[in-house]
Formats: structure tokens, C-alpha cells, sequence
């Protein structure tokens, strides 16, 4: 497997992570398991019926794994030295770009040392996909933690089609402009030929920032770059809502849901709310828990409500994800300890990673999701809630602070900083009648049905395989 001919492949996917975790198998030996995330359950079933290689990082310090396969994936996975991960990873990408990007919810860290790791790694990948492009072929690079990529990669391969899909907002220029690199940032973008956001407002901050800090000159979704013309565009990321559907259908899951309402205690506390994230403190946990803790004080939700929490481990070795760990324990230990009582608590926390059946049984066992992000690219969590209830029950109260929120229209929509707001839209959920759920659920799932992830993929390959003249960004950018 030397020659780049062995190694040629028409489709290349670059993300910051493989989508598998390596673990030990019970001989000693490395095995990969899938791992969860937004961008993995994104993509997984496009690059299986697509047939093309996904160059990513392992997720640890150790040793490169090369090229393998797991699971029927053609995957080759590069290395981070433990400098690497402390400065680019969980430095540049988690405690600068991160926060900036989510409207300064923390505040971003600028390091010299961590840019010179971020250019670095970038560089790596860049070559790494490189070497895996078959002439002309087309390669679709990933998120934040790879922004040089595009025009690193266009240096040395001027033949191949270069798409990037940037998962998490892209700010507003006011913030934007804070980073020092802006400028490099901006350019190594453009090395694309088509810049994918979630939102067209990401798209509209992106061509600001190519017009504030680099002067370029942009015409709708186009921008100019010496002789060549690169668009940015909205491709709102959905899920695979028809195999999510699927799961939540069979026998064992829905056993499973309804021991979930069991074990919360008979005759039923009512009502059952759920929150799914990863503990990051954009997904607003903090003020969701205030709302609740004080909807229980008051009893507007009843003698016995319960709020499941899931909150899984992320980014733990991050200073501002460990002072978060500690704000959401307190809060959830009080609120049980003053409102719980012997065989009762209202806030369930679960501190912990599921599988994909388990988080199904979850769904379906809440009557009321609650999506609250500060700000949040697009939350695959609410499109999954949404389907899994093929029961057309349930209703989801969703940040307007989401990508989501632009396509939901059955949801609930609130300002997540408003805790009265909150409060009320949880309570109005809460007790929406039978027909008035329905009507939202179905209205959410047709939208969810018909623009899933497939559809999303193809839509954004399109566009970018299209004439220049002819791409059909999903949105227009609108003037700024
Ligand atoms: C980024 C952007 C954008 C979570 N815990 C478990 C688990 N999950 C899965 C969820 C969902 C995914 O992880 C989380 O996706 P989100 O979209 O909610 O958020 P991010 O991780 O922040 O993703 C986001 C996304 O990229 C895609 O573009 O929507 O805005 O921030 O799928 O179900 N899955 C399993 N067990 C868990 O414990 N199996």
C-alpha cells in the first residue's frame, strides 16, 4: 500500500476524527468500535454507500494507525504527539475557535504556540489527503479543526474538487475579528471550491469576513479570489432519520422505553423531560436546570416531575468542560436534595455514553424534549427526537439559538437566556393537548423524513460537482 495509485480514491472525507475509537480487545490487541458524535452520525451512511476513505485522527497520543479498515470503512488515521493534542486539540480547536465561534459563551484563549500546533496539524492533513486523492478526485474536508486544509491541499493538488462543511457557527464579524488569525483563516477557507454552513446567516458572517478581513469582493453566495470564484451556502445537516425510525420501532426498544417509565415509579411520574448533550457549555444545561429547578419549587409541573439528563463526557481535560462538570453536579445535587424525597428525584443525571438503542428508548420515554443551546450549528439531537416518535407524541421545546430552529416548526421555540420564558414554554409543552402534539410532531417529521442526511450529503455534492455558474446553494445569502 505505497504507491498513491494503491492508495487512489475518487471520494476522501477529512475530519479531525476517525469514526471509530481504538479500545483494547481481551488479548491485548487494538480493536475499533464506532464512536458517537454529531459529525460521525452525519456521515457514516454516506461514506458506506459512497465507498470512499475517511482520513481522521485516532483520538489519542499513541502510535498512527495508518491505513485500515473497520466495519467495512477504508480509513486512515494520522497522529497527534501529546503536544500536539494538548495545543492544537484541546488548545486551539476546544479553548479558542470553539468558544469563538459560539458568540464568546466562554472566553477564547489566544496562544501563539497553539497556532503555530493548529498550522501544523493542519499541514499533516492536508498531505495525508493528498496522498489518498485520485487524480480529479473530489474530497470533502470537515469542520473547525481544519480550516487550512482546503488551500493547503489546493497548493499541491490543483486537480481535485475541494468541498468543506463547517459544523459549528461561524460569528459574526465583531467577534470573528478578534482572532489574530483571522486573515489566514478567511484564505485557507477559500483554498474550497464550495463552503458549506449550516445556517445562511453562518454563510452571510463567512462572506463578511471575506470582504472585512481580506477585502475580497462577494456577489451573493460568490467570492473572488484571484481567478477563481468560490460560493458559501447553507446545506443545513440533518440525520438518517428513516434507520433512527427503525430502531425506535422494534420490540426491544420499546420494552426497554417502557421499563424506562417503569423505573421512574408507578403510577407514572408526569411529566417525563429529557435532555441529551454532550456536557458542553454551549448546550445550555445550566440554564435549563435553573428553569426546571424552579418549576419544581413552584409545582407547575405537577406533585412529581422527573428530568432525565443525559450529559455525556466530553472534552474532559478542558478547564472551562471541568468547571462545567462542577456547576451542573451542584446544581443537580441541590435541586434533588431539597425537592427529592425517598423512591423520588426529580432530576435523573447520567453522566455517562449510550448506545444508539438506549438513547431511542430515551426518546421515546419523554414527553417533552427539551433542546436548550446558547447557540448550537444545528442540533442533531432535537431531529432525532423527532424521529424516533413514530407515535406522532411528544413535544420538543428548541433554542432559537439552533440551526434546528430554522426547520422545526412544530417545536417550541425559546430564548434560552429568558428563564421566566423558559419556564412557561416548558410548562405550555408540558401540557399541550393530544391533537395540538400531533399536529407539531407530524409537521417536524415530514421535515425531518425529507431532508435527512442523505439528502443533505447529495445536495452539498451536487453543488459542488455542479458548473461553477450552475451551483444551487440551498439558500442565498442574503445582502449585507
Ligand atoms: C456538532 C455541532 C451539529 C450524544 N450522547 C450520546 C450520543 N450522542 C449523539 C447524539 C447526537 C450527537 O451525539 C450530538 O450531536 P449534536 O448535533 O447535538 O451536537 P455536537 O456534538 O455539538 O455536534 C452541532 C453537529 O456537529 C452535526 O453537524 O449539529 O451543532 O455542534 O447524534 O445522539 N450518541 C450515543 N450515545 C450517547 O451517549 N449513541
Amino acid at each position: 500500500m505505497s504507491s498513491r495509485e494503491q492508495q487512489a480514491h475518487d471520494f476522501v472525507v477529512v475530519a479531525s476524527r476517525l469514526p471509530v475509537d481504538r479500545i483494547e480487545d481481551p488479548d491485548g490487541g487494538t480493536a475499533w468500535r464506532t464512536s458517537p458524535g454529531g459529525l460521525v452520525t452525519a456521515l457514516e451512511p454516506v461514506m458506506r454507500e459512497a465507498g470512499g476513505v475517511w482520513v481522521g485522527w485516532s483520538g489519542d497520543s499513541g502510535p498512527p494507525p495508518g491505513a485500515f479498515e473497520a466495519d467495512g470503512l477504508d480509513l486512515v488515521g494520522l497522529g497527534l504527539s501529546e503536544t500536539e493534542v494538548r495545543h492544537f486539540y484541546e488548545g486551539f480547536c476546544n479553548a479558542t475557535l470553539w468558544p469563538l465561534y459560539h458568540d464568546v459563551i466562554a472566553s477564547p484563549q489566544f496562544h501563539r504556540r497553539w497556532w503555530e500546533a493548529y498550522v501544523t496539524v493542519n499541514r499533516r492533513f492536508a498531505e495525508a489527503a493528498a496522498e489518498q486523492a485520485a487524480p480529479g478526485a473530489t474530497v470533502w474536508v470537515h469542520d473547525y479543526q481544519l480550516q487550512l486544509v482546503p488551500r493547503m491541499l489546493r497548493e499541491q493538488r490543483d486537480d481535485v474538487r475541494i468541498g468543506f462543511f463547517n459544523h459549528i457557527p461561524f460569528p459574526g464579524y465583531e467577534i470573528f475579528a478578534q482572532l489574530p488569525w483571522r486573515r489566514q483563516v478567511v484564505e485557507g477557507l477559500l483554498g474550497a471550491d464550495l463552503l458549506g454552513f449550516q445556517r445562511r446567516a453562518d454563510a452571510t458572517n463567512f462572506l463578511r469576513a471575506c470582504r472585512r478581513a481580506v477585502g475580497l469582493i462577494t456577489r451573493g453566495s460568490a467570492v473572488r479570489a484571484g481567478n477563481r470564484e468560490i460560493h458559501a451556502a447553507a446545506f443545513p445537516i440533518s440525520i438518517d432519520a428513516k434507520g433512527l425510525g427503525e430502531i425506535a420501532r422494534r420490540d426491544d426498544v420499546r420494552k426497554r422505553s417502557q421499563q424506562i417509565c417503569d423505573a421512574l415509579g408507578e403510577p407514572g411520574p408526569v411529566p417525563v423531560l429529557l435532555g441529551v448533550d454532550r456536557l458542553d457549555y454551549t448546550k445550555g444545561i445550566l440554564h435549563r436546570l435553573r428553569a426546571y429547578g424552579e418549576l419544581v419549587a413552584g409545582g407547575r409541573l405537577g406533585p412529581r416531575p422527573v428530568l432525565i439528563q443525559v450529559a455525556s463526557p466530553s472534552r474532559e481535560r478542558v478547564e472551562a468542560y471541568q468547571t462545567l462538570r462542577d456547576e451542573v453536579e451542584v446544581m443537580v445535587g441541590r435541586i434533588n436534595g431539597e425537592h427529592g424525597e425517598v423512591g423520588y428525584a426529580p432530576v435523573h443525571y447520567l453522566h455517562q455514553s449510550y448506545p444508539r438503542e438506549e438513547m431511542a428508548a430515551l426518546y421515546l420515554a419523554a414527553d417533552v424534549m427539551l433542546v436548550t443551546p446558547l447557540r448550537d450549528g444545528m442540533n442533531l439531537v432535537a431531529k432525532e427526537y423527532v424521529a424516533c416518535r413514530n407515535d406522532e407524541n411528544g413535544t420538543l421545546v428548541l433554542s432559537e439559538f439552533t440551526g434546528a430552529a430554522d426547520e422545526l416548526a412544530g417545536a417550541f421555540l425559546v430564548n434560552p437566556h429568558d428563564i421566566e420564558g423558559l419556564k412557561d414554554t416548558i410548562v405550555r409543552a408540558a401540557n399541550t393537548g393530544p391533537a395540538e402534539a400531533r399536529r407539531r410532531m407530524r409537521a417536524m417529521r415530514k421535515r425531518v423524513r425529507e431532508h435527512d442526511v442523505a439528502r443533505w450529503a447529495a445536495s452539498f455534492l451536487d453543488s459542488l460537482h455542479g458548473a461553477p455558474g450552475a451551483d444551487q446553494p440551498a439558500w442565498e445569502p442574503e445582502a449585507s
